[in-house]
């Protein structure tokens, strides 16, 4: 029998409005209830200095802070003056509370091979890593670059990175060789840690190959450190490469943590934004160590036998906070796995479930769909009986997907949080807490501590229940980005001038009468595809950079699986063709295989107003096959719509 409580209370078809008590057994020994919540998120708004400094005074510091926070908006500083280590308080420190013989990581390759570092083991690795870098010429405030696979290397790199207080900055290894060389340049990498190759869906991804490529274009690059993770016999350029291994070999087995300030830069991670340059969001040391610290702890209700499961790639924000560092730092056994979700066939996860008996999954709603269009049968054959929490995160996850996540995946024996933040928030902003809340599909929820969301007009005014606006957050919290890297003025103006006075999250959200918030969407030029952050702008530029076009403009479609997927409209350049099949080649090396128009439409003219801006309204209209809405009168070629819905995409 099902321990789930559902009130069905469909009144309408438009309005999700199903309540889901959270399951008794879970709510009787959850680490937060009900009260708990309302009495620690009332003080986290009261006392927010005493608050924070409980959560932080549960971590090591070599210097305490004067001052919990300093706010000068836009900028915060967290833990004024004080000095820590977020590799010693994610290893040193819980080595020595005994802890040295847990599993930290189990990692299974994409190949079945399975990988288990202690605790002990882990730092004495990153310990080794971070002589390793030391030795390179690494020191304190430098730029390391990371072009990795998804391998324990991927976290004892950034964890070496952190112990020595270089700044780490991981590109997606599915990203193209040019995406990886301005990242090098923006952030002006000294180091690039990558691997010979990584595994995908059976097959070999020369990131070598790629590095290589980069290299070309990044002057500031002096080294390279090559995992072996393939066959190890990637050409190595002499005096700038190094192996992983033989590095390791050679390296210290001491190293003593660095101690760094708090506000020490920890790493930077592209993401992509309205306009056409990826921002390098750039996360300082102490904040985010308490924020992911403690969302960790609560939004997941770790236990000590916890086999925490976060399927994100390192190469994205939720890969850096609840694949390494939140878990870590809290003591957690965490699994890692390396490859594809189908392979060798769409019941790869449960297997990875059921071999290593994960008691918590976080995952993201566009593998959730990709699993419920594969049915119920392939999940059932697998013994699934060790999951206790789910959890969601990168996009709105619709209703069905979350009751079937719920009822097919958690047996409806296991809660579902569906937390919203981003890379910029760096940890988790809204959700439910589990036993604490009942759920609503497809709302986050409420505010993490130390969150004060509001739901408010362009102009700043705050709306009320129900009433759809844009989220906003409108007081700091301690693991905040601090700065667009290089660009402070884009901070300023992106995410604190666009409404005066408050963090502009760049979602389009509403809040229900009992605080809940409902996350709909990006309001701005940025897609969602498969829970991963494009910018429109990001794949126009590179359309016009191929030979055939002169002009293109980029919209997101609804998908089904993908949560969206791209759609572009490209003008022929005069005397050229398009071929979309080498066009979308071509986009797949200039940003990544991501990227890649679904649907590209070969038009003559695009939609423009008498001023030239392009009305995306109608061509998002038009790549979701419906009927053209809205005024049309300001459009200069008023022909070009009609002639546009005639054209079929390629
Ligand atoms: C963590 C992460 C952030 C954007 C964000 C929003 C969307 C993430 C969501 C969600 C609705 C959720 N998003 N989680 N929308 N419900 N639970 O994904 O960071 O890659 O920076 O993306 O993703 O649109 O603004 P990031």
């Amino acid at each position: 029998m099902s321990d789930l409580t559902v009130s069905d209370q469909i009144d309408n078809v438009l309005h999700e409005t199903r309540v889901i008590a959270p399951p008794e057994a879970f709510a009787a020994q959850a680490r937060v209830s009900r009260e708990r919540y309302d009495e620690l998120y009332r003080r986290s708004l009261g006392d927010p200095d005493g608050f924070w400094a409980d959560v932080a005074g549960e971590l090591d510091w070599t210097t305490p802070w004067r001052q919990v926070l300093d706010w000068q908006p836009p900028h915060a500083r967290w833990f004024v003056g004080a000095e820590t280590n977020i590799a010693h308080n994610a290893l040193d420190r819980n080595v020595a509370r005994g802890l040295g013989d847990k599993r930290a990581i189990v990692w299974e390759g994409e190949d079945g091979e399975v990988r288990t570092f202690t605790y002990s083991q882990l730092l004495a690795e990153v310990k080794k890593a971070a002589n390793a870098l030391t030795a390179l010429g690494v020191q304190a405030g430098d730029r390391v670059t990371l072009y990795m696979p998804l391998v324990p290397e991927a976290a004892i790199a950034m964890l070496a990175c952190a112990r020595v207080g270089a700044v780490h900055s991981v590109v997606f290894g599915g990203f193209s060789v040019s995406a990886l060389a301005d990242r090098l340049n923006d952030a002006q990498s000294k180091v690039l840690i990558t691997a010979d190759a990584g595994q995908r869906r059976g097959g070999l991804v020369n990131l070598k190959a790629n590095a290589d490529e980069a290299a070309k274009n990044a002057p500031t690059l002096e080294k390279m450190l090559v995992v072996c993770r393939a066959n190890c016999d990637a050409p190595m350029q002499p005096g700038r490469d190094v192996w992983w291994r033989d590095a390791l070999a050679a390296a210290d087995a001491e190293h003593e943590a660095a101690a760094l300030d708090s506000e020490h830069p920890l790493f930077i991670l592209y993401t992509s934004g309205s306009t056409g340059k990826p921002k390098g969001v750039l996360h300082t040391t102490g904040g985010y160590m308490v924020g992911t610290y403690l969302t960790t702890q609560t939004v997941f209700d770790l236990r000590d036998d916890d086999v925490y499961w976060c399927t994100a790639d390192v190469g994205w924000v939720t890969g850096h906070s609840y694949s390494v560092y939140g878990p870590l730092l809290n003591g957690a056994t965490v699994v890692m796995y390396e490859g594809a979700p189908n392979h060798p066939d769409w019941g790869r996860f449960w297997d990875v479930i059921q071999k290593h008996r994960v008691t918590i999954l976080y995952t993201a709603p566009t593998a959730i769909r990709s699993f419920m269009r594969q049915g119920d049968d392939l999940p059932g054959r697998y013994d699934l009986s060790s999951l206790r929490l789910l959890g969601s995160v990168g996009e709105p996850i619709n209703p069905e997907a979350w009751m079937w996540y719920a009822r097919v995946i958690g047996g409806n024996r296991c809660p579902v949080v569906d937390t919203w933040w981003q890379t910029e928030t760096g940890a988790i902003m809204l959700t439910t807490l589990p036993g604490a809340h009942p759920s609503k599909p497809g709302s986050a929820g409420l505010p993490m501590f130390g969150v004060e969301p509001a739901i408010m007009t362009h102009a700043g005014t705050e709306l009320g229940p129900d009433e759809g606006g844009l989220l906003v957050i409108k007081r700091p919290w301690p693991s905040m980005f601090r700065t667009v890297y290089g660009d402070d003025e884009r901070y300023r103006r992106s995410y604190w001038e666009e409404i005066p006075g408050v963090y502009f999250a760049g979602d389009g959200a509403r809040r229900d009468a009992d605080g809940y918030v409902t996350v709909i969407g990006r309001v701005d030029d940025v897609l969602n595809v498969s829970g991963h952050r494009l910018g429109t702008m990001e794949i126009e530029s590179a359309l016009v950079a191929h030979p055939s076009v002169a002009e293109a403009a980029v919209v997101g479609r609804p998908d089904e699986v993908k949560g969206e997927s791209v759609v572009a409209f490209v003008l022929p350049q005069v005397g050229y063709e398009v071929d979309p099949v080498a066009l979308r080649a071509h986009v797949s090396r200039e940003i990544g295989a991501l990227a890649r128009p679904d649907a590209i439409l070969i038009a003559d003219a695009l939609p423009k107003t008498r001023s030239g801006k392009i009305m995306r309204r109608f061509l998002r209209q038009l790549a979701a096959g419906k009927e053209i809405q809205g005024d049309t009168s300001t459009l200069e070629d008023p022909g070009v719509l009609e002639r546009l819905a005639a054209t079929p995409f390629v």
